[in-house]
């Protein structure tokens, strides 16, 4: 399940945080598959709650209604649209999955696909589930039947997180029902899961719910991984889930927060890895910020977002130059409140993501798009399998390394400049530097750094250039 199935040497995927299934399919036609991403985590498909106040913010997707394909992103006939697009552009599709619980205790409605529900009497027909398909007093214990501790882990694993009804994924009708809704996205052509919330499920329902999903159309089991919260110091610890696939690594993001930012000495990145903590490179699903974390939920506040754009560039290029994990790109929209859906239309349909050039319109973010990052996206799918090489560190905040004979990155945070001649790795000739500018019509539009015979190089960063790092690969040679 650790596998991502990426076509081509492709090696980095992109959350597009609320986009619609059409904006997806045309972004990967113009856009991913060109400049190598190697897929996309979606927001839930399944139909949610509608939720009016606040004002359908993105969270409301987190409270299903039913596996209906319905929601703000699209139909199911524009998600078949999108993922077979994708596909062909050698993009694959990973979608988020919500399958802990359905929507928070009270009320009744219908969902984004039309379907009834009543969440006084747990009855949900668009699936269908009713109350004896959710737990209840007799193993969860809690009280009001909410999660508090999280020191106990039968209350997280039974318990409603934040209200929201605990489906019993240990019942045998429960688990089918989730392992259909499943293999309808994999015959769909979907690739793999972000398995929400998955703290709160047993790991061992989740190995006998994954146990009944087909492999997929790239071949063998579908990609998993799942969202599971270890800082440690909680009774539920993340290695529980790696029978099913990896986990997403909320330590790395926090531990780089504090290394770009200068509270940490960027040099004691020399062993990166699992020397700070961490699980395996194989286990883990890495990232700079969430879409919780980004705005203040999902707790381990105090990660770099697009908001500090000069550190948080910085850290995700260390991220996709570094060989551990596998790393996922966040991509947003602009929001002033932490409640704030993505960008609406008068009628509350969710407005379509503008190009301008290479930069997005109508308050969609597109960090997936900025040169620094998709650069170092097309830096790692060069550097491959090359292992970390040449690592250098010439005072506190200053490194740089190579990925074998491929690549070559070096970092400067001083408060003065790095001008040094570097061991880079790489064969000699001229190249650009892909983080200042692009190779274009056979010349550089930013920095030209040469390297000699021996792989050497004469290494300058301005400690107040605008983006102090510059980054080298076989790729963009000119
Ligand atoms: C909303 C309202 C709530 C209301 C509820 C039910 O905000 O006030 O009670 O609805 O009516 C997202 C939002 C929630 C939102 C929910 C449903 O963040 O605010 O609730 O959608 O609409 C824990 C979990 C982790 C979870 C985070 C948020 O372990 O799985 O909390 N993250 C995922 C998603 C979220 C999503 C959900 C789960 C629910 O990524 O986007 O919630 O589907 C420590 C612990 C962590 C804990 C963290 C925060 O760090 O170690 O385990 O994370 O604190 O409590
Ligand atoms: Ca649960």
């Amino acid at each position: 399940y650790s596998d991502p199935h990426c076509a081509g040497g492709r090696s980095a995927i992109v959350h597009l945080f609320e986009w619609t299934w059409s904006d997806i399919a045309k972004e990967c036609e113009r856009f991913l598959g060109p400049y190598g991403y190697c897929g996309v985590q979606i927001s839930p498909p399944s139909e949610n709650k509608v939720i009016t106040n606040p004002r359908r913010p993105w969270w409301e997707r987190y409270q299903p209604v039913s596996y209906k394909l319905q929601t703000r992103s699209g139909s199911e006939q524009d998600l078949r649209d999108m993922v077979s697009r994708c596909n062909n552009a050698g993009v694959r599709i990973y979608a988020d999955v919500v399958i802990n619980h359905m929507t928070g205790v009270g009320g009744t409605g219908q969902g984004t696909g039309g379907s009834s529900y009543d969440a006084n009497s747990l009855q949900f027909p668009g699936v269908p589930f009713g109350p004896t398909d959710f737990n209840d007093g007799s193993n969860c214990h809690s009280g009001d039947m909410t999660i508090h501790n999280y020191n106990n882990a039968e209350e997280v694993r039974n318990c409603r997180l934040v209200g929201l009804l605990d489906l019993k994924a240990g019942k045998d009708y429960v688990r089918g029902k989730i392992a259909e809704y499943l293999n309808h996205l994999v015959d769909i052509g979907v690739t793999g899961f972000r398995v929400d919330a998955a703290k709160h499920m047993w790991p061992g329902d989740l190995s006998a719910i994954f146990g009944r999903v087909k492999d997929v159309h790239a071949g063998g089991k579908p990609f998993v991984y799942q969202e599971v919260i270890d800082m440690g110091g909680e009774a539920i610890k993340a290695d529980q889930y790696l029978g099913t696939g990896r986990i997403t690594n909320f330590i790395f993001g926090i531990k780089l927060a504090q290394v770009f930012r200068k509270q940490n000495a960027l040099k004691y990145l020399s062993n990166w890895g699992s020397a700070w903590g961490m699980w395996k490179s194989g286990d883990s699903l890495v990232f700079i910020d969430n879409h919780d974390n980004q705005r203040g939920h999902g707790g381990g506040g105090g990660v770099l977002t697009h908001s500090e754009p000069r550190a948080y560039k910085l850290a995700t290029a260390f991220m996709l130059a570094h060989p551990y994990g596998f790393p996922r790109v966040m991509s947003s929209y602009n929001f002033g409140s932490s409640d704030q859906g993505p960008p609406q239309n008068g009628d509350m349909s969710t407005k379509s993501v503008t190009i301008n050039g290479m930069s997005c319109g109508n308050g969609w973010t597109c960090e997936h798009r900025w040169r620094q990052m998709y650069n170092m996206v097309a830096f790692r799918n060069i550097a491959g399998y090359s292992g970390l090489s040449n690592w250098w560190a010439g005072s506190d905040y200053q490194i740089a390394f190579s990925r074998g004979n491929k690549a070559f990155i070096a970092f400067n945070l001083e408060g003065y400049d790095l001008s040094k001649t570097l061991n880079t790795g790489l064969p000699s000739g001229s190249y650009c530097d892909v983080i200042s500018g692009n190779l274009e019509n056979g010349s550089c539009t930013g920095k030209t750094i040469n390297v000699d015979g021996s792989g050497h190089a004469s290494i300058h960063i301005g400690s107040s250039d605008q983006d102090p790092m510059v980054a080298i690969h076989v790729g963009a040679k000119k």
